[in-house]
C-alpha cells in the first residue's frame, strides 16, 4: 500500500456494495468495498483501507456501484414523430403495408431534412437526457433518417455535439443503408452506390463514425448490397454491424459474421447456421426488445442456442420513432427477462460488459476492473437484480463518470 499512501486518489469511493459484472457466470459481488480513481481510471478495487487519502470521498453509505449502463443500439436523432403511425397500426395496418405506402421510416426521413442542426440537436438532447438519467453513460447513436449525403452528414454531426455537451460517451455509426429515398425508388442499387461512393468515404474522412450498418430486410436492402456496403466500410477502415432478421431470415447474420462484425442485432429470424458463424466470428447478438413488444412481434429470438453456442447477448433501447419510441434501458431489461426469458443476470451483463463488446469497447468500459474508465452508477437498492425486478421505477442516486 506504500504507492497508496504516497499518491492520493482523485476520488475515493468507499462503504459501497460493488457487482463489478467482469466475469461470465455472476454479478462479481465484492460487499463493503472501495473503489479508488485516478486520472478517470479505477486504480484501485478491494477493501476500504485506513490509510487511503483522496481529494474528494465518497461514502456510498451502502448503496450498489454498477458500470454505467450502455445502451448500444439507438436512433435516438431525428425529426418529428410517429404517433400517427402507431394510430394507423391500431386500426389495423402493418409496419410492411405502412412503409409501402411512403409512411414509415420515409416520414421521418422528410422531417429529418427539413429539421436544421439546432433542432435535430434540441430533440435529440431530450431523448438522451432521460436516458443519462436512468445511468446510461455511453450510447450508440445511428444515421439513417437523412438517406442523402448532407443529412446523413448533419446527423452525425448532431451525435458528436451530443456527446461534447453531455456527460456521456456518444458512439456514432453511419447507417445510410437504412431505407430506400423516394428519389431512388426503384434503384435500391444506384442509392447503395451513392452510399457507398460518397456517403462511406466522407464519414471516414471527417471522422463522423467509425463503423458502418445496414438494414438487411425485405423492406430493406439485400444480402448483395449489405456485402458492397460491408466491402466498402472495411476498404475505408470502419468496423460494421448489421440490422438482421428483424422480419424475416435474410442470412444477414452470418454475412456481418464474415466480416467480423461487432453485432447482429435484432435476430428474431435467426437460423442455428447463423448462430455457429457469429460464435466463431466473435460477433456480439443484439436484441432488441422494445422493438419486439412495439410490433407484437410473436417470434422469440433463439436465446437458447445463442447460450449454447456462447454468443454473447446485449440489450439495448433501440429508440427509435417507429418500432421502438423507449426511452427506458431498464424498462428493456425488465422486458428482456418478461419476454424473452432472461434472466436478470443476462439483462445486467447484457446492459453493461455484453454492450461494451458491442461497442469493440470492452477492454474500456462495462465493468468494474482495475484499469477501466471510471463510469459508474450508484444505486438504492438490495441487489442488482432489482434493476430487472422492478419498472416504472429509477432507483439511480448518482453517476460517477
Ligand atoms: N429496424 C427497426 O426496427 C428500425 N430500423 C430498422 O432498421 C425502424 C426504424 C423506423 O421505423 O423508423
Ligand atoms: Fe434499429
Amino acid at each position: 500500500m506504500s504507492q497508496l499512501e504516497t499518491k492520493p486518489f482523485d476520488q475515493l469511493i468507499h462503504n459501497a456494495n460493488i457487482a463489478t459484472m467482469a466475469g461470465d457466470s455472476d454479478y462479481g459481488i465484492i460487499e463493503n468495498a472501495a473503489i479508488g480513481i485516478n486520472d478517470g481510471k479505477i486504480s484501485y478495487l478491494g477493501s476500504a483501507q485506513n490509510n487511503f487519502k483522496a481529494q474528494q470521498i465518497l461514502d456510498a453509505e451502502g448503496q450498489w456501484l454498477l458500470p454505467g449502463l450502455i445502451d448500444c443500439h439507438t436512433h435516438l436523432i431525428y425529426g418529428g414523430n410517429r404517433a400517427n403511425e402507431f394510430e394507423m397500426r391500431l386500426n389495423g395496418a402493418d409496419y410492411e403495408e405502412i412503409a409501402k405506402a411512403g409512411g414509415g421510416i420515409v416520414s421521418s426521413v422528410k422531417a429529418t431534412r427539413a429539421a436544421s442542426e439546432q433542432e435535430l440537436f434540441e430533440s435529440a438532447a431530450m431523448r438522451l437526457e432521460a436516458l443519462i438519467a436512468e445511468g446510461v453513460t455511453s450510447i450508440e447513436i445511428k444515421s439513417g433518417y437523412g438517406l442523402d449525403l448532407e443529412t446523413e452528414l448533419k446527423m452525425l454531426r448532431v451525435a458528436k455535439k451530443l456527446g461534447g455537451h453531455y456527460p456521456i460517451r456518444v458512439v456514432p455509426t453511419l447507417l445510410g443503408a437504412h431505407a430506400l429515398p423516394p428519389e431512388y425508388k426503384d434503384n435500391s442499387d444506384g442509392y447503395i452506390d451513392l452510399v457507398c461512393n460518397d456517403m462511406i468515404p466522407a464519414v471516414a474522412q471527417e471522422k463522423l463514425a467509425d463503423c458502418v450498418d445496414v438494414f438487411c430486410e425485405n423492406i430493406g436492402f439485400n444480402y448483395a448490397q449489405t456485402e458492397k456496403v460491408f466491402q466498402t466500410a472495411k476498404a475505408h477502415g470502419l468496423k460494421v454491424k448489421l440490422h438482421a432478421e428483424q422480419l424475416s431470415d435474410q442470412n444477414g447474420a452470418a454475412l456481418v459474421a464474415q466480416y467480423n462484425g461487432l453485432s447482429a442485432d435484432h435476430l428474431e429470424y435467426l437460423s442455428q447456421d447463423s448462430i455457429a458463424q457469429m460464435a466463431k466470428a466473435g460477433t456480439i447478438a443484439t436484441l432488441l426488445p422494445g422493438a419486439f413488444y412495439f410490433l407484437r412481434e410473436t417470434k422469440l429470438p433463439p436465446i437458447q442456442a445463442l447460450r449454447d453456442a456462447g454468443v454473447p447477448i446485449a440489450i439495448a433501447t433501440d429508440h427509435n420513432p417507429g418500432t421502438s419510441p423507449c426511452l427506458s434501458i431498464l424498462l428493456m431489461m425488465n422486458m428482456a427477462c418478461t419476454l424473452f426469458k432472461m434472466t436478470p443476470l443476462e439483462a445486467l451483463q447484457a446492459t453493461t460488459i455484453n454492450a461494451a463488446k458491442a461497442l469493440g469497447l470492452a477492454n474500456e468500459i462495462g465493468s468494474i476492473e482495475v484499469g477501466k474508465k471510471a463510469e459508474l452508477t450508484l444505486w438504492d437498492i438490495e441487489h442488482p437484480n432489482q434493476l430487472s425486478y422492478q419498472f416504472g421505477s429509477n432507483p439511480l442516486t448518482k453517476i460517477i463518470r
